[in-house]
């Protein structure tokens, strides 16, 4: 791809309006553009980004056995009537009439939808366990939407719902999401953090929200340092190891704002432990039993002829929301250079040429290169504009592919200056470059 005929409308300098360094940089290199308050058109380099994060996020859905559904954004409110929840929502739902005069709204979130869904199709205990998922836009008419995509009205959401026979079973689909949700965040090279949380709106009593630490979080957290250094461990899909992996996190304390107890902090966290601070909230994780269930009357037959509601708990990832947060947790303001983790980055490397305009040659070796790369499954982007070279670098910087190559006059194929974003410059040869980078994706 050339940068002249990409669709990447570049600012000049950081938009007034952006408050926080990740709505800076999405407007500067034009991820997206607002449409009206809250509610944002993803340009091409947003969109990449964001349908890699999404397909990480699927992946690691798909690998603790949860099937992919797509509900429809538009639900009708019966079946809001039928949980209670249609008052309560409140005025964060849209609420909209079709031409027949029946109250629909855009939906915030899919536990009706997809109870519903059960209940019409899932009669005996036989199916169970059943784990549904689908990544689809979400509407929320928050009061004040702002830090563009992080917190706004219209975002896209990856939401899971588990259906089991038992209070223990759906104990174990929670945990299991637990598990792939800190595979999730490491293949995104976050730090997140599960910390017990309240339930809100969706409702229940056993939440935990993943937080990634960041000075212009919205979340309020306190919390043990130590909790940091854990290493997750890949383990089975076993009620006992995900049970224990659950608990060597909950041995510390580590809680949002609503759970907070000043008295039960400074007694089980020592003082040099204790950490308050501000982060992300990337996902989020409830158990609700029967709360939905009930009302709606999702039941099964159980072994010995009885009927009981299913237990149920319900899985929220901020797809788009993770775009903004990968960009606060990677981007270096003060020097305005951003790295994209490979598995999500918009180009693998940036390649760029000198150009002069009586003079192709570095164009030339740029196009051989990125047809070599390109055999490689290596996603290259060239700048072949006029500007000068430290211009390139500064936009290329902005853009974030997480390896440069720059080709001078004297450059060719064995002699390629090669860098990858914020180490030292290199000059070897194409082949190596191939793979560095290859060893690179292969990690993920
Ligand atoms: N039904 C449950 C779980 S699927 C649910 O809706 N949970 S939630 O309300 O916590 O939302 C899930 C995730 O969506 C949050 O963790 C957050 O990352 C993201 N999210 C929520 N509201 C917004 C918003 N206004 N803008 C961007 N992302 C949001």
């Amino acid at each position: 791809m050339y940068i002249s005929k990409s669709f990447i409308p570049i600012l000049k300098n950081n938009p007034s309006e952006a408050k926080i360094k990740s709505h800076q940089l999405m407007l500067r290199v034009g991820m997206i553009k607002q449409s009206s308050s809250g509610i944002y058109s993803w340009l091409p380099l947003g969109l990449k980004v964001m349908k890699k994060i999404e397909q990480i996020v699927r992946h690691e859905q798909d690998k603790i056995g949860a099937q992919e559904i797509l509900m429809p954004t538009i639900q009708s409110s019966d079946i809001w009537k039928e949980s209670g929840r249609y008052e309560d929502y409140g005025d964060e739902m849209l609420r909209i009439k079709d031409r027949q005069n029946r109250e629909m709204l855009y939906g915030p979130t899919n536990e009706e939808l997809v109870t519903d869904i059960f209940r019409t199709s899932v009669k005996s205990y036989k199916s169970l366990p059943q784990l549904l998922y689908h990544i689809q836009w979400k509407f929320r008419d928050e009061i004040r939407p702002r830090f563009g995509i992080m917190r706004c009205r219209e975002f896209f959401m990856k939401d899971a719902y588990s259906f089991d026979i038992s209070d223990e079973d759906a104990i174990f689909s929670y945990n299991k999401f637990f598990l792939s949700y800190l595979k999730t965040f490491k293949r995104l090279e976050l730090v997140a953090i599960p910390m017990a949380a309240d339930t809100g709106p969706i409702g229940g009593n056993l939440s935990h929200e993943f937080i990634i630490l960041a000075d212009t979080g919205e979340s309020k957290i306190f919390t043990d340092k130590r909790i940091f250094d854990l290493e997750y461990d890949d383990t089975k899909l076993e009620k006992k190891s995900l049970e224990n992996l659950r608990k060597k996190y909950e041995q510390f304390y580590s809680v949002t704002d609503e759970k907070f107890n000043e008295k039960e902090f400074e007694k089980k966290v020592d003082a040099p432990y204790r950490l308050k601070t501000k982060g992300i909230e990337v996902g989020h994780i409830f158990y609700f039993s029967d709360k939905y269930s009930k009302p709606m009357n999702a039941a099964v037959d159980l072994p010995g002829g009885k009927k009981d509601f299913v237990k149920m708990g319900s899985y929220g990832i901020g797809v788009s929301r993770l775009v903004g947060a990968i960009i606060e947790a990677k981007y270096d303001e003060k020097n305005e250079v951003m790295k994209w983790p490979i598995s999500v980055a918009p180009y693998d490397i940036s390649i760029i040429p000198l150009t002069n305009k009586n003079d192709n040659s570095s164009l030339d070796k740029a196009n051989k290169i990125f047809l070599e790369l390109k055999k490689n499954d290596i996603d290259a982007i060239i700048d072949d504009t006029d500007e000068n070279i430290s211009a390139k670098i500064k936009k290329m910087s902005l853009i974030g592919a997480p390896f440069q190559i720059i080709i001078g006059k004297n450059s060719d194929d064995d002699f390629l200056e090669f860098k990858e974003v914020g180490k030292e410059m290199k000059k070897i040869n194409l082949l190596e470059i191939i793979k560095i980078i290859k060893k690179q994706k292969e990690k993920n």
